[in-house]
């Protein structure tokens, strides 16, 4: 296998840091927006996961296909999906990408690479074991990735989608985040492996742990991983250790959480640490972060307003463009 450089330039480490803090400045607006009454359906925040959300996703070229679930939004970013589109979609309206009859975090879009989420767990596993299939039939150079929550490897699915791959040696990367808790369930509860990632011998394929937290560590293991894929190199399982920094939705207050654990990984704060690393590195200052901070914002109100402005399906369009059984 070729070996490709792992090293982000000047321009990647920005663009990864806006959409780092353009993915936590729309989940504090949706998280305002939704205990105050205004969104029609629910949020399920990844705050604290934005360095695996980003710093995989953005391994992947134009050509790959993402599948991520309802929890994955800030995975979205780098393939293009916009504030105003997420906005637009937990508004239900019309000119969001589900046209209206989605809410929540359901967006997507083939042609960007993305497919819209689900929440079912950990149906993506076998979608993106498909897209790969897809892919290597067709002899192209593409690469699917996919998401879940370590309480998602506990369902048949994601071992049947881990076990065809590797027989199949499909180009796909199957990545766990693991935020160590499943709802309300710790993962001690859960399974009695050290390592999710340990589980990718039983499959014959590399697996590999990287810290969740650390978005320049979960870029290069992803890339590895998609470099390695695109060559024929097969499937790798990554986990990503991290924590889930709020309740499983917006109506959970997450007390079973210790407060404790919870300062520990405040401390641990993705976005925080790579800052440090960037101004270490000279790239960034204590003006050009508020800068971005103040472009961002300006960003994500604009889209609000946008989303807010624009107008709910009518009654017609409830019929069009949805699948019936
Ligand atoms: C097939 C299926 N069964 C049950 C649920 C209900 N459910 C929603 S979230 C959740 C826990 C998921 O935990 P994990 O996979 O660790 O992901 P996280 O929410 O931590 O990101 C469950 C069981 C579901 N969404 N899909």
């Amino acid at each position: 296998m070729e070996v490709k450089s792992l090293e982000l330039n000047t321009q990647q480490l920005m663009e990864i840091y806006y959409f780092m803090r353009l993915g936590r400045a729309i989940e504090e607006r949706l998280e305002l927006l939704y205990k105050g009454g205004r969104l029609p359906g629910a949020i399920y925040l990844g705050r604290g996961q934005e360095a695996i959300e980003v710093g995989a996703s953005y391994a992947l070229e134009p050509g790959d296909m993402l599948a991520p679930t309802h929890r994955d939004m800030m995975s979205q970013l780098p393939r293009g999906i916009t504030a105003k589109e997420i906005f637009t979609q937990h508004y239900a309206r019309t000119n969001s990408l589900t046209r209206g009859k989605g809410e929540d975090n359901y967006q997507g879009d083939l042609k960007r690479g993305t497919f819209a989420t689900v929440s079912m767990l950990p149906d993506f596993y076998p979608v993106a074991a498909g897209a790969a299939l897809a892919f290597k039939i067709r002899n192209e150079k593409r690469v699917a990735m996919t998401y879940c929550g370590e309480g998602a490897t506990s369902v048949g699915d994601w071992h049947e989608s881990i076990n065809v791959a590797s027989v199949l040696n499909l180009p796909v990367v199957f990545i766990v985040i693991n935020n160590g808790y499943a709802y309300s369930t710790p993962v001690y509860k859960e399974m009695k492996v050290a390592n999710v990632a340990d589980r990718a011998c039983a499959y014959a394929i590399p697996g590999a742990v990287v810290d969740g937290n650390d978005v320049i560590e979960c870029y290069r293991e992803t890339k590895k991983a998609v470099d390695r894929a695109r060559d024929g190199g097969g499937p790798t399982l990554i986990e990503a250790k991290t924590m889930r920094m709020r309740g499983h939705a917006g109506h959970d207050p997450a007390k079973y959480m210790a407060t404790e654990i919870i300062d520990l990984w405040t401390r641990r704060d993705p976005i925080v640490r790579f800052e440090n690393y960037l101004i270490e590195r000279g790239l960034l200052t204590d003006e050009s972060k508020r800068e971005i901070i103040n472009r961002i914002n300006a960003e994500v109100e604009d889209a609000v307003r946008f989303a807010e402005e624009s107008p709910y399906p009518e009654g017609k369009e409830a019929i069009e463009d949805v699948y019936r059984g």
